[in-house]
């Protein structure tokens, strides 16, 4: 089978010779390293394990067996550690002074925060002497519903000092989402703030979270964090001034020694059936995985400063903000705020403050920017700049290349990591002075990661390099998912069930024939258009790719004559008329840039796309509206703003 997109005959882009010449990783060194490490994975990650200090060491590396029925994976399953010491303490001895967070704050007239490696460890072993007092205890769960403030990443590291499992819900889910996981997970404990503040406007998380409690157990604890000082009302007994109790309680509190697999968090998230499920990550894998591909993904090198752009509410906040920056002494910035707010220079505004020099994003923020013209970037100075990254999504070639042209100037390496909440950390990436870029792919695998491509109807294994169909891991990793809160069928079910023997991604894939692989999106969004397969992502970034077009999401709808036409939801450029002529333009456009089989069947113009907090396009609404079906849009309250589905339902193209 071979699999001959356009984008195969891409041009490749090296890094610059200056990046390669002090690269941890070149190419021979990563072809040699990626052979040793799934030929023998006991060897390699047996030596890699030692990244991190151990309490006791580890004699078993691997013990993992994906048949469905049996599934279970174990990584340094006698081994005993614990994380916060990993990232913090034992950082003390060299590095107390260097600042660990540097916290810009969402308005930018409010001073930023450096937080050094001394100042953590008091900070996390006051919040876990908190939470000590609370009743918490090893095992224990602790729900997070904070803002992106220093105390988030406190909190996270002193449930991980104690042993107690943390579970992030992102300051944007509604009470309902935050009492179905506070329920899940069944913890004791809420971490809240007063007030959130984003994009100068505030969410009021305590009464949120109020609402929220409603629905709990009522000893649940909710420890607030006063942070803008707004209004809350107070329940006595269960709310507790988390601020002023770290005031008084002590700087010292003696790390617990855990288990490698003794589970380190539980984060909810989304699958194509029934409610969030809960992922759950353990110690000793997970962090040794987010360590090392923050290290060599990146390239980062002692005194950089690392800037992720996520959510501490979403894994790659986890992965890149917290765990593995911090794993490795790193000095990693947390934003509170949005890329737009006051003004569209807000990332390079950041970016020359703090002298960043690996700068990671979404391509749906990109895109966002690209609207805005380049002025608000070059008004920057952005020389600091060493490294871009992008995570959440394919990225298209327009947006890589303004990203490449405006944001690094040519001379950065783009990293586009493909991974997932249930991986831990990126599994296929360009270890950038390694592997040469191709404008939107993920390009080949971390170490330790055998990615197989298998037709997505019989779950053949597809033996030659060019090869489509859909992406499956034949085995483990350190930093993999073990189970399901609560759920290990569902995990089963969800992972190993379908095709077996392996991990299944529920992604779609391509790997062209220099074994680079492309990620079409997740197979439940792929369109069948006269018995051919499409990825919506490829017209998305057809359509994109036209100057007067911002931002595009297709999906299938059901058409008489070709089983699925293409449903294409569109947003212009800021001041561009939405006309006939457009359309048609449009229309000839991606005919062109692909073929005639993909030409949109409907365009609507969409002044905004319903995406869910973290940027994540939610098609199964566009699908709903595309199928006429409006009636059963389901639930809309994750949206970071639902009135833009009002909108499109009334101007839908399908009346039927
Ligand atoms: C880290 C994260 C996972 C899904 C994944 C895939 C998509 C993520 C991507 C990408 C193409 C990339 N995805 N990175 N698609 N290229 N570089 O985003 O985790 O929120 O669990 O989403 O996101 O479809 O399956 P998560």
């Amino acid at each position: 089978m071979t699999a001959q997109g356009p984008t195969d005959q891409a041009r490749t882009y090296p890094a610059p010779d200056t990046f390669k010449a002090r690269a941890l990783v070149d190419a021979q060194t990563y072809e040699k390293m990626y052979a040793a490490s799934v030929g023998d994975p006991d060897a390699f990650w047996g030596e890699h394990g030692k990244r991190l200090e151990w309490i006791k060491p580890y004699t078993k590396v691997k013990n993992v067996n994906f048949t469905f029925g049996e599934v279970s994976i174990k990584w340094f399953e006698d081994g005993t550690l614990n994380v916060a010491a990993n990232c913090v303490d034992r950082h003390l001895a060299t590095r107390a002074e260097q600042t660990a967070i540097i916290w810009e704050p969402d308005d930018p007239k409010t001073p930023a925060r450096h937080i050094t490696y001394r100042e953590l460890h008091e900070q996390v072993c006051r919040m876990a002497n908190v939470l000590k007092s609370q009743g918490v205890t090893k095992g224990d769960r602790v729900v997070i519903y904070l803002p992106m403030i220093p105390e988030a990443a406190f909190a996270m590291l002193a449930c991980a000092r104690i042993g107690a499992i943390h579970s992030i819900v992102f300051a944007g889910f509604s009470a309902d989402a935050l009492a179905d996981r506070v329920n899940d997970s069944a913890a004791k404990v809420v971490i809240t703030a007063d007030e959130a503040p984003r994009g100068g406007r505030r969410t009021a998380l305590k009464s949120n979270a109020d609402a929220a409690l409603l629905r709990c157990s009522d000893k649940v604890r909710c420890l607030v964090v006063k942070h803008t000082g707004g209004q809350t009302t107070w329940v006595q007994g269960r709310d507790v001034d988390v601020l002023e109790m770290m005031s008084h309680a002590s700087p010292d509190c003696p790390p617990e020694e855990v288990g490698a697999e003794d589970p380190l968090f539980v984060l909810y998230t989304s699958g194509s059936t029934g409610k969030p499920k809960g992922v759950v990550h353990t110690s000793g894998g997970y962090l040794v995985y987010a360590a090392m591909t923050h290290e060599l993904v990146f390239d980062y090198h002692p005194g950089d400063v690392f800037w992720c752009t996520a959510d501490v509410g979403w894994v790659t906040g986890h992965s890149y903000i917290v765990y593995g920056p911090l794993a490795n002494g790193a000095t990693t910035v947390m934003f509170e705020g949005v890329p737009t707010w006051p003004d569209a220079g807000r990332f390079w505004e950041v970016c020359a403050k703090h002298k960043v020099n690996q700068f990671y994003t979404a391509p749906t923020a990109i895109r966002a920017l690209m609207a805005f013209g380049t002025e608000p970037v070059e008004k920057h100075d952005l020389s600091s700049l060493r490294l871009l990254g992008s995570v959440g999504e394919p990225i298209n070639p327009e947006a890589w290349n303004w990203y490449n042209t405006h944001v690094g100037k040519g001379n950065c390496p783009i990293v586009d990591t493909w991974w997932q909440t249930e991986t831990g950390g990126h599994l296929i990436t360009p270890l950038p002075g390694a592997i040469p870029a191709k404008p939107g792919s993920a390009t080949r695998p971390f170490f330790g990661v055998k990615p197989v491509v298998l037709e997505a109807e019989s779950g053949k294994l597809i033996e030659d390099t060019a090869a489509e169909g859909v992406l499956c891991i034949a085995d483990s990793w350190p930093g993999q998912m073990r189970t399901v809160w609560g759920d290990h069928e569902r995990f089963q079910e969800t992972y190993f069930q379908q095709y077996k023997g392996y991990y299944f991604s529920g992604d779609g894939c391509r790997r062209d024939a220099d074994g680079y692989y492309w990620i079409t999106g997740r197979v439940d969004d792929v369109i069948n258009v006269s018995g051919h397969r499409m990825g919506t992502a490829e017209v998305e970034s057809a359509l994109v790719a036209h100057d007067k077009v911002a931002e595009a999401a297709v999906v299938g709808y059901p058409h008489d004559v070709k089983g699925q036409g293409i449903y294409a939801y569109v947003t212009l450029m800021h001041g561009v008329e939405p006309t006939e002529e457009l359309r048609k333009e449009l229309e000839v456009w991606v005919r062109r840039e692909i073929g005639p089989i993909a030409k949109p069947d409907l365009i609507q113009w969409a002044p905004g796309l319903p995406k869910t907090r973290s940027g994540k396009i939610m098609r199964r609404i566009l699908r709903k509206i595309a199928e006429n079906d409006a009636a059963s849009l389901g639930d809309t309250s994750t949206l970071a703003d639902p009135g833009v589905v009002d909108d499109l339902v009334e101007n839908r193209m399908n009346k039927g």
